[in-house]
């Protein structure tokens, strides 16, 4: 039998599907990974916004790691919505304990809309416990922001922010260029030496929730897979611009992106249409 790769998510519960969990298994099944999940958090959400954040217990957490961790292991993991410095520690203790090879960590803080998804005092955590564990941090520019006490203006202030973050333990860095105002989107991927810019056309659109979480998912599914960093963020970079491109339009605020546009174009490729 052909070996099926895996990959787990630690994350938060989007009840309108198109961002956390939800955005990870659907992009880890997208691209061929068989994927496993250990919720953090319940939200009680839709495209207008969050209109509920219920955490769970430490030990409901570590829990459901510690389950697949003795069964089933994982190829890579993937790290969302950690809401409290709490869970954080416990997350990255079974981490540790599995001794995860490939580890995503999207430090996720703030939902479209604003609501808080991790509390401030949780931010040194993820900077103390997690971030020196990861393969790759994936923050958005006021995630990078917030990370670093940097004011990120222009490129060389991305730069800057990358080397501070890679200097907190995390083998690669990406910043992502999504919340910029150019009419190109710039991801930016630092390995300590050089940095690497990956670079596609803006699309005009509020159908963008769950980006970031769908964008790390698809790293985390190519990393598992055995891909390096540049291939990985590359298919990603690909995996999420057609999702964009072909929003569903549902939902009457900020809608999810289409999970499924990047196969969908593959197919038609190799069609020949
Ligand atoms: O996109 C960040 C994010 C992560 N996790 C959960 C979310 C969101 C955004 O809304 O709801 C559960």
């Amino acid at each position: 039998m052909e070996k099926v790769f895996k990959a787990l998510t630690i994350a938060g519960s989007d009840s309108g599907g198109g961002a956390g969990i939800q955005a990870d298994l659907k992009t880890f099944q997208e691209l061929g990974v068989y994927g496993m999940s250990a919720i953090t958090a319940v939200t009680a959400q839709n495209t207008l916004g969050v209109q509920g954040v219920y955490p769970l217990t430490v030990e409901a957490v570590r829990e459901q790691i510690q389950s697949i961790g003795d069964d089933m292991g994982t190829d890579a993991v993937k790290t969302g919505m950690l809401f409290s410095s709490e869970l954080i520690k416990a997350v990255a203790e079974q981490i540790q304990k599995f001794e995860i090879a490939n580890l995503v960590v999207d430090p996720v803080m703030i939902a479209k809309g604003g609501a808080p998804l991790l509390k401030t005092e949780a931010i040194s955590a993820l900077i103390t416990y997690l971030i020196p564990l990861a393969t790759v941090v994936t923050p958005n520019i006021p995630e990078a922001e917030t990370l670093t006490g940097l004011k990120i203006d222009n490129l060389e202030d991305r730069k800057k922010a990358a080397k501070q973050i890679k200097d907190l333990g995390a083998k690669f860095v990406i910043i992502k260029g999504g919340h910029g105002e150019e009419n190109e989107s710039m991801d930016l991927l630092y390995d300590g030496e050089e940095y690497t810019q990956f670079v596609s056309k803006r699309v005009e659109t509020k159908h963008t929730h769950g980006t970031g979480c769908t964008f790390a998912a698809a790293i985390t599914a190519e990393l598992a897979k055995g891909h390096d960093i540049r291939e990985a963020v590359q298919t990603a970079k690909s995996f999420i611009e057609a999702a964009i491109i072909n929003q569903l339009g549902i939902g009457n605020g900020h809608g999810p992106t289409n999970h499924w546009a990047y196969q969908l174009k593959k197919a038609m490729m190799t069609d020949g249409r």
